[in-house]
């Protein structure tokens, strides 16, 4: 008898056959974001944080970009690549997080601070970038609040990431907007105190998505793209990493004689886990799902994100892994 997982590893090697032949015939590229599962991680052309994939985006010569992410993601590719085809395989793969705020109720805010700068986390769509200054990432929220003349900024919609900030910048007075990561925020002070008491040679390592109390015992704070550098130029050979799990995939891939365990077994985004080889396959051979943002919106939201790079440069947190 041949058992469920040789059946389903048979399966997968077809798919990324026929994935590798439409990718050719399609002149695509396949950009896959760290959180994804690592079946689409082992297909990526280029990896790495949503920013970092977008500008990779910019320097390809395909026409069609497969964005292996969530929504937003994919309308950042289509903002700063207006003349490709930006593909996301899995329509329903949304952001919570970004789903926390809408442009109307970010305007209605600005009425009652028309004073201060409005501050966006890349985890937000289009019509919010278009309303707001200046873009951020999780590596650069800290550099952009402090780059700002006003003293007074509204910082949305990440409020774990905002309060981080705003340790970090205290002359600035900054406004919280009540949104978070259903995903960072399941891991509780208590996971950490026992992966500690599992693991006493580890380091902590945490997103900032994740609520203040774990941030407090963790021993680095940082983005995804942070988090590869802090491993590689580590001494420590153990690691608890408090973020989504699939970025276990190429921290073991790439840290080979190091160990990394989770706090909690529930950092899982379901909406990252939506896409699937097949769906991947199913993405080249339609030409579906494209994501384009167009008009005045993407005008303004390249604005906002161009002025994020302004002020950051055009840091990379990628890996071109062979195309
Ligand atoms: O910007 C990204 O890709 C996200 C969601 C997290 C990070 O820290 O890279």
């Amino acid at each position: 008898m041949v058992s469920n997982e040789k059946k389903d590893a048979k399966y997968n090697e077809l798919l990324k056959k026929k994935i590798a032949k439409l990718k050719k015939k399609r002149n695509a590229v396949i950009i896959v974001h760290n959180y994804q599962r690592d079946e689409i991680q082992e297909i990526a052309d280029i990896s790495g944080d949503s920013l970092a994939l977008s500008q990779a985006a910019v320097r390809t010569d395909a026409e069609v970009i497969v964005f292996c992410g969530v929504q937003f993601m994919a309308e950042s590719a289509s903002i700063l690549n207006p003349d490709k085809k930006v593909l996301l395989p899995v329509t329903e793969a949304g952001c919570p997080l970004a789903d926390m705020i809408t442009p109307e109720k970010l305007r209605a805010k600005k009425r009652q601070h028309p004073q201060a700068a409005v501050v966006c986390y890349v985890n937000s769509s289009a019509e919010v970038k278009a309303e707001s200054d200046i873009a951020c990432t999780s590596s650069n929220a800290v550099e952009v609040v402090r780059s700002l003349k006003e003293k007074q900024v509204i910082f949305v919609p990440d409020k774990n990431l905002g309060r981080y900030v705003q340790k970090q910048v205290p002359e600035k007075e900054i406004i919280l907007w009540e949104g978070f990561c259903p995903t960072h925020i399941r891991v509780q002070e208590e996971d950490i105190k026992k992966a500690k008491l599992a693991h006493p040679k580890a380091e902590v390592i945490a997103h900032p998505e994740c609520n203040p109390e774990v941030l407090a015992l963790s021993d680095h704070i940082c983005s995804t793209g942070g988090m590869f550098k802090y491993v590689k130029n580590s001494n420590s050979n153990e690691f608890i990493i408090s973020t989504e799990n699939g970025m276990l995939y190429k921290l073991r891939k790439d840290n080979p004689g190091k160990e990394f365990y989770l706090p909690t077994p529930h950092l899982v985004c379901a909406n990252m886990k939506l896409i699937t080889l097949g769906w991947v396959a199913h993405s080249l051979e339609e030409m579906v799902y494209e994501i384009k943002v167009s008009g005045e919106i993407r005008d303004k939201a390249k604005k906002t994100l161009e002025r994020m790079l302004s002020v950051t440069g055009e840091k990379s947190g990628t890996t071109i892994s062979g195309y």
